[in-house]
């Protein structure tokens, strides 16, 4: 039965709720979506968060700033964990907001005694993967760049993190989450923003998440990623590309079969770089 987002019954209300990297992309989608489910939902991010509305707490914090972060945590019952670099791009950024910020996090959840976690990952943890082969979250990783590694390490920190202290987390690798799909990529990678929130929904409610991995698609035609490891957390998809096909197809009619970017699951990732030292 798929999750009705509309149903106050269906799962749990949370008191207070966090939400990281709430002025990104996908934050500014889940924001208003996320305030249903709790009395009170703590946003965070570095860049600009606009005023308030009722129910909501602004906490700006950069994820490299350990203190801060741990103030973030504090009175939390569960976390949305968008926050950080989300594209491919030079390491040391990478690296401040993705691997040490998620590692603030975790911490700061420990001595916080929060309990799950929804873990923004990506697509780009196995990038490097062909586009001609079916992957299930068990596959060993192949990231196509810094940004894959560094959500490479926020999975293996959150499974850490859950075998030694019993904290929750899922870990979405999310695909390409626009409001239409953008090229013929997306056909297989998009993920809707309705399904963006029933995942979300899904791993907050579920009664055992445990650690898990799930690929963040909406029921697309074309498939990449095999989510039957996931199907204990209750994501059943309700979109698909399949509409978007006819135009999609017509504005990139060709595809070059030399490119990686046509290649790998990763795209346009997979050629990015080198970078050197001191960019960004
Ligand atoms: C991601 O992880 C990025 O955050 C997003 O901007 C898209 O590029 C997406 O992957 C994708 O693979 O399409």
């Amino acid at each position: 039965m798929a999750l009705d987002l509309h149903d106050p019954f269906t799962g749990l209300r949370f008191g207070r709720l966090l939400l990281t990297g709430a002025a990104g992309g996908l934050g500014r989608v889940l924001r208003p979506r996320l305030k249903a489910w709790c009395d009170t939902l703590r946003l965070s991010d570095v860049a600009d968060l606009g005023a308030a509305s009722e129910g909501e707490e602004l906490r700006p914090a950069a994820l490299e700033d350990g203190a801060a972060v741990d103030a973030l945590l504090d009175g939390v019952d569960a976390v949305v964990h968008l926050g950080g670099v989300s594209v491919e791009g030079p390491f040391e950024p990478i690296l401040q907001a993705n691997i040490v910020g998620v590692y603030h996090l975790y911490e700061a959840a420990r001595r916080h005694g929060v309990r799950r976690i929804v873990f923004a990952s990506s697509n780009h943890v196995t990038g490097f993967y062909r586009q001609d082969e079916v992957i299930t979250p068990q596959d060993p990783v192949r990231p196509d760049g810094y940004y894959g590694i560094s959500k490479a390490f926020g999975e293996n920190l959150s499974r850490f993190y859950f075998d030694r202290y019993g904290i929750e987390t899922a870990c979405l690798r999310i695909g390409s989450s626009f409001p239409v799909p953008k090229d013929r990529r997306m056909l297989a990678t998009w993920l809707s923003f309705d399904d963006l929130e029933r995942l979300v929904l899904a791993c907050l409610t579920a009664p055992v998440v445990g650690h898990s991995i799930v690929f963040g698609m909406s029921a697309n035609r074309t498939v990449w990623w095999d989510n039957t490891s996931a199907r204990h957390l209750g994501y059943v998809p309700q979109d698909s590309s399949e509409p978007f096909r006819a135009d999609t197809e017509t504005a990139q009619p060709r595809l070059d079969l030399r490119d990686p970017a046509v290649v790998y699951q990763g795209g346009g990732f997979v050629t990015k770089g080198p970078f050197e030292q001191g960019d960004g």
